[in-house]
């Protein structure tokens, strides 16, 4: 870690120029007016008056179009009748809706070489891809193919491998229910369950703990329940711009008269205050205040300071033995208590403390507000699932839910909130590299193949596995594989090993320009588009982040009808790859209704899902959870014990969270502005401490290059702005995916493999260049 690296620039994958940036006027709440005219502006500029209103009119309503942005629920029943989205939903319809479009004569006049230079927000801004592009081996541009001739290309590869394991089928969580389900099948038949997904990188480590200590890898609460809790905590989120719809459903409860707990390295806009934007009051800039109690914790302190408040609660609960923890609940539903109970007693505050950086005196004070409530609901994203020790922080949130009998009740429970909007009804469908064996049985039962039983490679394994040359052919439906995993240098090397890399994308992005030796781009009717099959329109469906399942229905026209839905691609893909295939796959793309038909049979859940999904907000699946039934080994929700494993650093050493900016979705950006953090026009900025930059001999917006060196790799990522901001000593923040050059490949959560985006260990270094403002 102490070398510097050597000065020599790796080959650009993409510009590390500076926009210009401006800062200032921070938001002191979310929403709001600014967050209306923001959308408007958003979507008018690109869609025009009249497909504008139409997508805004039709997003989140029931029959309309599920918001391709995050997984947040939609109220059960009622919902605003005009606006039942938020400015970052408006902005993801806006880049899907678009009608610009790049067509052949784009990539004719603009070489692989040329699009590289671009930033991405420039990139997504040509538009959507028009037609199938295909790039034969040592051409410098893409060129058009027919979607037959496409699915050769991809026949003759994959035929040619030497197993079927040589082939990686990546999946982004937009992907709808019935797309994931047939691609799985596909994939299933041709042979391999190397099918990683965006999931490895987002979520994984909340599912591998809570199928451990509940019995379920989803979260047990409604929304509904949030209106009836007494205790919000949101660890690691930052919901004004990940989640906004959040922010209602936050207000709401609290009005109800919970309290809110924030726990972030940064105090985010979003947890501070809300102006919400269906009211006249949020209009007119009222403003209501979200957070009770903010824990400034320190980047993975949040092990530390639950164990923390759980010491707490055992010294409440001896001064009001009765009244703070629930006996029954842990008596009855758990297993493992005494044990837990027992390891918290000789745990030293002290080293708690220092750990989550949080003075003892504030835990108590937080302690004592929650200390007789009974409802507690836990919320958290990113901030807590990408650290080495993720999947046992997430256990401590269950050991906190336990001791207060917070879960399997209303008003209470855990609460991990999905990203992609159908992240998790990928999972559902089965989009898994460590398939269950009911579903492979019945894979077996119902289409007579036979699908391997040996685990696939999830997405670090597949870019080990490119690298070594023991995977040739990568296929992404959707996503951005390129810019969304760690390591950005070290992942190009690996793709660009690949015979050929397909992706099926709406926009231009990283991994279209960063390819195997040949490539191909398959573009598909995104969320908004409709899709009709013999003169009948379809729909799909997706599960939100509380587990219901509801339709979505495009309404708007495509802008080329050389765009096929992925059903589709999947479909004549299949018969392309497989010509003795046992699935009637054109039986498939016929009507939707049939890939529903046989999901139905093979994923437990689905009964009737034809018709209850045709109720206008869908269906609950089964949780065991939820319901306080616990589908683990002992039948019972479990307490677990964690040790706290502090990330040394050295006296140069910084760590590192890398995050979004609120014009962004995830690789895709939307514009140069960070609005509420007060940050504008610029995205190579380094968030950091005013004394640690005061230390290191930093003023103010000075320019660094940040490295670092693991895993036998060096690693440097060049201009960044280095910014005064209030973030705890030691720590800085970065943003996601201009920073992933700087995240190891080889640096991932135990159990679950998750990079650990969110704590990775840096230097920083004062650069020649200077930023001209
Ligand atoms: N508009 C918009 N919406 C999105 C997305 C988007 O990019 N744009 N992405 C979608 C996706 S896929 C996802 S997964 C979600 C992501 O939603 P979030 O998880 O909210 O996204 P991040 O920006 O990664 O933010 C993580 C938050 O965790 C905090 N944090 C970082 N490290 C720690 C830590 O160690 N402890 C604690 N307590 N906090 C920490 C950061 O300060 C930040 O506030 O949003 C989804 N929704
Ligand atoms: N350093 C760092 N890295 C991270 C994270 C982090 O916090 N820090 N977060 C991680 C997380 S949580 C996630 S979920 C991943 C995200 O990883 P991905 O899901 O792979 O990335 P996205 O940027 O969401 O993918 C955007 C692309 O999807 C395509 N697309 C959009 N809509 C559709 C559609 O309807 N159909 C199809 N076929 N394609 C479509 C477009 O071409 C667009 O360019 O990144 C991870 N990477
Ligand atoms: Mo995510």
């Amino acid at each position: 870690m102490s070398e510097r690296p050597d000065q020599e620039t790796p080959e650009e994958i993409s510009p590390e120029e500076f926009t210009g940036l401006k800062t200032g006027g921070e938001s002191g709440s979310a929403a709001g007016l600014p967050a209306v005219l923001m959308s408007a502006k958003h979507v008018f500029s690109v869609m025009g008056l009249q497909r504008g209103m139409k997508a805004l009119l039709n997003l989140n309503q029931k029959g309309g179009i599920d918001c391709p942005g995050c997984a947040w629920p939609d109220p059960d029943d009622k919902r605003s009748p005009v606006a039942e989205y938020c400015e970052n939903g408006a902005k993801a319809i806006a880049e899907e809706s678009t009608t610009r479009k790049a067509g052949p004569e784009f990539f004719s006049s603009n070489s692989i070489s040329e699009l590289a230079q671009l930033y991405d927000h420039e990139l997504g801004k040509s538009g959507r891809i028009a037609q199938p592009m295909y790039l034969p081996e040592g051409k410098q541009h893409y060129e058009e193919i027919s979607w037959d001739d496409a699915f050769k290309v991809i026949a003759e590869e994959l035929r040619g491998l030497a197993s079927p394991d040589e082939a990686i089928f990546y999946t982004s969580g937009r992907t709808s229910n019935e797309a994931a389900f047939l691609y799985q099948l596909f994939v299933r038949e041709y042979g391999t369950n190397n099918m990683p997904d965006c999931s490895n990188m987002c979520h994984e480590s909340t599912g591998v703990a809570l199928s451990e200590t509940l019995g379920i890898g989803k979260g047990s609460v409604k929304l509904e329940d949030f209106y009836e809790t007494e205790v919000i905590v949101i660890m690691g989120q930052n919901p004004g711009t990940n989640h906004p719809r959040m922010l209602t459903a936050l207000q709401k409860a609290k009005r109800n008269g919970a309290i809110i707990i924030s726990v972030n390295p940064l105090f985010e806009t979003g947890l501070r205050a809300f102006k919400n934007p269906q009211e006249i009051r949020g209009l007119l800039g009222m403003s209501t205040d979200l957070t009770d109690h903010y824990l400034q914790v320190r980047i993975n302190g949040d092990m530390a300071l639950l164990q923390a408040i759980a010491k707490v609660l055992l010294e409440e609960e001896e001064a009001h033995p009765g009244k703070v923890l629930d006996h029954q609940f842990i008596r009855e539903k758990t297993e493992g208590s005494a044990k837990y109970l027992q390891h918290l007693n000789t745990l030293s505050m002290d080293a708690l403390v220092e750990n989550c950086g949080i003075a003892e005196e504030k835990i108590r004070e937080v302690v004592k507000a929650i200390r007789f409530k009974n409802k507690m609901i836990i919320c958290w994203a990113m901030g807590l699932t990408q650290h080495k020790n993720s999947v046992d922080t997430i256990k401590e949130v269950v050991n906190l839910l336990l001791l207060k009998g917070s879960i399997g009740k209303s008003g209470a429970g855990t609460c991990p909130v999905r990203g992609h909007s159908n992240v998790q009804g990928d999972r559902t469908m089965g989009i898994y590299e460590k398939p269950s064996d009911t579903l492979l049985d019945n894979l077996e039962k119902v289409f007579g193949i036979s699908p391997p039983r040996e685990y696939g490679y999830d997405t670090v394994k597949s870019i080990e596995a490119m690298h070594q040359g023991k995977a040739k052919f990568f296929m992404g439906m959707g996503g951005n594989f390129l810019s969304a995993t760690p390591d950005t240098h070290h992942t190009a090397e690996a793709m660009r090993k690949c015979n050929l890399t397909v992706h099926v994308s709406t926009k231009l992005n990283r991994s279209h320009l960063v390819h195997g030796k040949k490539a191909l781009i398959l573009p598909t009717l995104g969320r908004s588009d409709v899709d009709y099959k013999n003169g009948q329109q379809q729909f799909v469906s997706v599960e939100n982040s509380t587990g219901v399942v509801h339709s979505s229905q495009g309404k708007l026209k495509p802008v080329s009808d050389k765009l096929l839905s992925e059903p589709e691609i999947i479909c004549r893909m299949a018969q392309a790859v497989l010509p003795g295939s046992k699935i009637n796959w054109a039986h498939f793309n016929v009507n939707y209704d049939h890939i529903r038909d046989a999901i139905e049979k093979c994923v437990p859940g689905f009964d009737d899902y034809n018709r209850r999904v045709r109720r206008g907000r869908g269906f609950y699946l089964p949780n065991c959870a939820r319901e306080g039934n616990f589908d683990t080994d002992s039948g019972k929700a479990n307490f677990t014990v964690s040790e706290i494993s502090p990330i040394p650093l050295e006296k140069e050493e910084y760590l590192m969270m890398t995050i979004r900016s609120h014009d962004q979705y995830n690789t895709t950006i939307y514009g140069l502005n960070d609005r509420y953090r007060g940050i504008r026009n610029e995205r190579r900025v380094v968030l950091m401490n005013r004394e640690d930059m005061e230390e290191a001999g930093l003023e103010n917006k000075t320019v660094v290059n940040l490295y670092n060196n693991h895993g036998g790799r060096s690693r440097i990522a060049h201009n960044f702005i280095a910014l005064a901001y209030d973030i705890p000593r030691r720590m800085i923040a970065t943003y996601f995916p201009e920073a992933n050059v700087l995240v190891p490949h080889s640096s991932t959560a135990k159990y679950s493999n998750c990079p650990t985006s969110k704590s990775v260990v840096v230097r920083i270094q004062a650069s020649a260049k200077q930023h001209q403002a």
